[in-house]
């Protein structure tokens, strides 16, 4: 046995191996040592090899060398260690909006060999609790500015002892703290499967659950996206929206800047006008965000184009056709599309810019494999719908959960997902297998019937859902947010109407049409189609 883990909860509480998938490490590069410790790779290694004194991490006020990470971690891992009796094994929570701080304190965790849970900014007391029985969380690093929902969940839950406040100058915070510890730590040497990850997935429904991911985890995606698809070279300045805890967040704003040796801008905020100011103002490169941010951003394409832009990465939700256009007309650039999942812990479905086809999420990332499959799990001949599975060197393990049943299968990993494959090898979005409406008893894709709104010049935002209906089965019910301007009525409904029955299968129409405010999101951006179907 290798793992550094003192404290066993981690492995003790890992699905039973034969529910886990089947995990591929065909590629040469994912040839993992037993010993691991994904921060040596990812920090240690820069200024080991000479590259301490390059930027690392930005933010307004801020800039970090790698040099300046690795000292702040190296004294956090001594907080955790000596003045929170840390060992290696326990889990630690993390709450913070993305700041140069959250990332010193993942890597101080990670070094220490303790097991990050990243939690997301607007989360109340409520669900921080669920995390932390869940996760069993026995300390907390804290961002001083949300202090309170994290006070109020810790006074409730004797099982989180120790709590530390940054971002924060007191006697007691963790920065003065960090002023009297030690600059060296020698970063812990954990197994390549002990776990150092507990990401807990956005649930657009029902109880959290927590996916557990190993250090040679975040190294396999830094292995496998990045090089085969992104292609970032160290001069890269990656800047995004999603949440550090959101691992779409974690690897695009973290992981993989510091794999290449690039530099990354961390923004507390980050909606479409603050982005657009970063971009400016840092020289930002390579951009990560979800779908209706690029559509927000595409009407400031002469402002876009005048920046150091030249990658941009769609993920989370699927990004429709029209959505792509507009950003290629508005910037000039070709989006990077990727289906990732909390479960695979990144993304496993994506394309290049010379390989994007509007439509399609692209082709199974180099290590992983993916494939179409009837409700039985038997496999479907190209260009028929049917459930996504996949599987490479990472995969679903959820912490002590009777869904991991669910997630995998025969090996693979079912992700929710309705998908065909097309004859070249494409695969193709259609809905969450929830999302799919069946009305009179022909198949439509709720995203497919949005897209076709969104062609609209007075469409700013739509969803479309199945609402129960005698005579149908289930109708089409579409959900429209007008541009401003745009007046709502009758004349608007039946414009809209005609205008997707003359773009898209006539039957896929919406015969219901509201007009609303705003589209209920999760906090990672996505779409919450379920609240739609409850009365307003
Ligand atoms: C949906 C997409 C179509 C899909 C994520 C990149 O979104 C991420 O993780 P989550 O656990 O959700 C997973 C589900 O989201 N989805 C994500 N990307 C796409 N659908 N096209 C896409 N490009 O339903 C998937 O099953 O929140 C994304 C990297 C890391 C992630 N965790």
């Amino acid at each position: 046995m290798s793992s550094a883990h003192q404290d066993t909860f981690a492995r003790d509480h890992l699905p039973p191996a034969d529910q886990q998938p089947e995990f591929l490490f065909d590629l040469p590069e994912l040839q993992f040592p037993e010993q691991l410790n994904c921060a040596a790779e990812l920090l240690d290694r820069h200024v080991r090899e000479g590259r301490g004194g390059r930027m690392c991490i930005r933010a307004p006020g801020i800039n970090w060398t790698y040099a300046d990470l690795q000292d702040k971690a190296n004294r956090i891992a001594n907080v955790l260690v000596h003045d929170m009796g840390l060992v290696p094994g326990n889990r630690v929570l993390l709450r913070a909006p993305n700041n140069p701080m959250l990332a010193a304190c993942w890597f101080g965790i990670i070094k220490a060999g303790g097991i990050a849970v990243a939690t997301m900014p607007l989360l109340r007391a409520k669900e921080l609790k669920a995390i932390i029985d869940i996760g069993q969380v026995s300390h907390a690093l804290c961002d001083a500015a949300l202090s309170e929902e994290m006070e109020l969940a810790v006074a409730e839950k004797p099982v989180l002892k120790h709590i530390r406040h940054f971002n924060h100058d007191g006697p007691d915070g963790l920065e003065a703290l960090m002023r009297r510890a030690s600059p060296e730590f020698d970063t812990v040497a954990t197994a390549s499967d002990d776990t150092c990850i507990l990401g807990f997935t956005s649930g657009t429904t029902g109880i959290p659950k927590a996916t557990m991911h190993y250090h040679r985890d975040v190294m396999a995606i830094c292995l496998c996206w990045p090089r085969h698809v992104l292609h970032p070279s160290e001069d890269d300045v990656f800047m995004g929206s999603p949440p550090l805890a959101f691992t779409f967040g974690l690897g695009g704003l973290l992981l993989f800047p510091l794999h290449v040796g690039a530099s990354t801008v961390l923004l507390e905020k980050a909606s479409p006008p603050q982005l657009l100011e970063a971009i400016q103002t840092f020289g930002a490169t390579v951009l990560f965000t979800a779908p209706t941010s690029y559509r927000t951003l595409s009407a400031r394409g002469t402002e876009l184009r005048r920046t150091a832009l030249r990658k941009c990465v769609s993920a989370g939700e699927a990004l429709p056709a029209s959505t792509r256009a507009a950003w290629k007309e508005a910037t000039g650039i070709e989006m990077i599309d990727g289906i990732g999942s909390t479960e695979m812990l990144h993304i496993f479905i994506s394309h290049d810019e010379a390989h994007a086809r509007p439509g399609a999420t692209g082709t199974p990332v180099p290590g992983y494999q993916a494939k179409i499959v009837d409700e039985q799990g038997q496999d479907v001949p190209p260009g028929t719908i049917g459930r996504l599975a996949v599987r490479g060197p990472t995969g679903c393990r959820y912490l002590n959960d009777e869904r991991q049943r669910k997630y995998v299968q025969n090996g693979w990993n079912l992700t929710g997902d309705a998908y065909l494959m097309d004859v070249d090898g494409y695969f193709h979005y259609q809905a969450r297998t929830d999302d799919m409406i069946i009305s009179s008893g022909y198949n439509i894709a709720a995203p497919d019937v949005e897209d076709a709104l969104m062609q609209h010049p007075a469409v700013a935002e739509c969803a479309v859902i199945g609402v129960p209906d005698h005579e149908r089965g289930q109708l089409v019910k579409a959900f429209v947010v007008l541009r401003p301007g745009q007046a709502a009525g009758d004349d608007m409904k039946k414009t809209l109407q005609d205008f997707v029955k003359a773009s898209i299968a006539p039957y896929k129409y919406p015969r219901a049409l509201d007009f609303v405010e705003s589209l209920p999101r999760t906090q990672t951006g996505k779409l919450q189609r379920f609240k739609l179907h409850e009365p307003a």
